[in-house]
């Protein structure tokens, strides 16, 4: 496969270490695509640590930048990619981008993260939940909530793997042909489940990878997978399964390689947060060694 692509993707920006763009452009240049970064917060560290300081990127300051490039003809993207966004005020402007962009080139993939919470916990403004919901998903080519989401925008408690599936079909119903849900919690392991309606209306290709978890909590797995499933599943359009299998490959392996590092170094990896070695794992995010397989349903 050879296919790439111009990708705007409006996330957060930290000085130091890997959330949000700094997880994701890396990546996906790898991967051989233009991106075009739009850092919505410049932050000095993710805010997982005792202290941050840095500015916040308002709704008519995205516009702004918006307008510049479209003075000069630059708004040609075949992707624009979403995380974590912090205002109903930034989400409405978002959904501007997506028409203004659509205008442009009417065939634009539009891959949302619909970043909102995590384990029960909501940690944007209980405002977005519905603008999610009701415009957002409408509009989205792919969506890749974690299990916390999907319930949020489905509507109903995903207590099982057929709860996951149900969940997809419902957000397939709402609008985007795929969805995968990147994790659920069942009896110690994760659970991804992907979700490709190939036509409106069908029933959709779905199918599982196992995920083994390990004891550690790392930032910016979140935002670098959706990254991946960007990358992968355009060059593989019709063959989600694969796409997951390699982002889940790669990520994996990035992980392996940050808790490694950490426990040569004499950390205990569980004591906090761990930064992930993105730098240190291009090569599995170039040619990913794929360990990890999906089953269909
Ligand atoms: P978002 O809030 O951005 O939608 P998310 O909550 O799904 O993201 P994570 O929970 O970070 O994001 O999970 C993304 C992926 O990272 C999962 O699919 C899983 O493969 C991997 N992952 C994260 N933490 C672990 C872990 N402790 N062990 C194994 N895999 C992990
Ligand atoms: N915790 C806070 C306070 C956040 O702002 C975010 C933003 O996305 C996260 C956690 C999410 O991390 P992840 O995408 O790795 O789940
Ligand atoms: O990974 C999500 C994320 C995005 N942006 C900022 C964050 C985090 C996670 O902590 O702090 C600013």
């Amino acid at each position: 496969p050879s296919e790439t692509g111009r990708v705007l993707s409006i996330q957060s920006h930290t000085v130091q270490g890997y959330v949000g763009n700094k997880s994701a452009v890396f990546p996906l240049q790898l991967l051989g695509y233009d991106v075009d970064p739009i850092n919505s917060v410049q932050f000095s560290n993710h805010t997982g640590y005792p202290t941050f300081k840095g500015q916040v990127l308002n709704g008519q300051q995205l516009w702004e930048l918006i307008e510049g490039l479209g003075a000069n003809n630059l708004l040609y993207y075949t992707h624009l990619l979403t995380g974590y966004i912090g205002s109903v005020s930034f989400l409405n402007t978002v959904l501007e981008v997506v028409n203004k962009l659509r205008s442009i080139n009417p065939k634009l993939t539009y891959v949302c993260d619909p970043v909102m919470g995590d384990e029960g916990k909501l940690y944007v403004p209980p405002e977005l939940v519905s603008v999610y919901r009701e415009r957002v998903v409408p509009v989205a080519s792919m969506l890749t909530p974690n299990q916390f989401e999907a319930e949020q925008l489905a509507g109903f408690r995903i207590a099982s793997e057929t709860d996951g599936r149900e969940a997809c079909k419902i957000l397939h119903a709402a609008g985007p042909p795929k969805v995968v849900i990147t994790s659920i919690n069942i009896n110690g392991n994760l659970l991804l489940i992907g979700s490709h309606q190939k036509e409106k209306g069908q029933s959709p290709e779905q199918f599982k990878i196992v995920i083994p978890k390990i004891p550690s909590y790392f930032t910016g797995t979140g935002d670098l997978m959706t990254a991946l499933l960007l990358g992968w599943s355009n060059k593989y359009p019709d063959s989600l399964d694969k796409a997951a299998e390699l982002a889940v490959s790669s990520l994996q392996a990035v992980l392996q390689r940050t808790l490694n590092d950490y426990l040569n170094a004499g950390y205990d990896p569980q004591s906090s947060s761990l930064e992930i070695r993105l730098i240190q794992s291009q090569d599995s995010i170039r040619n990913p060694d794929v360990k990890f397989k999906a089953e269909e349903y």
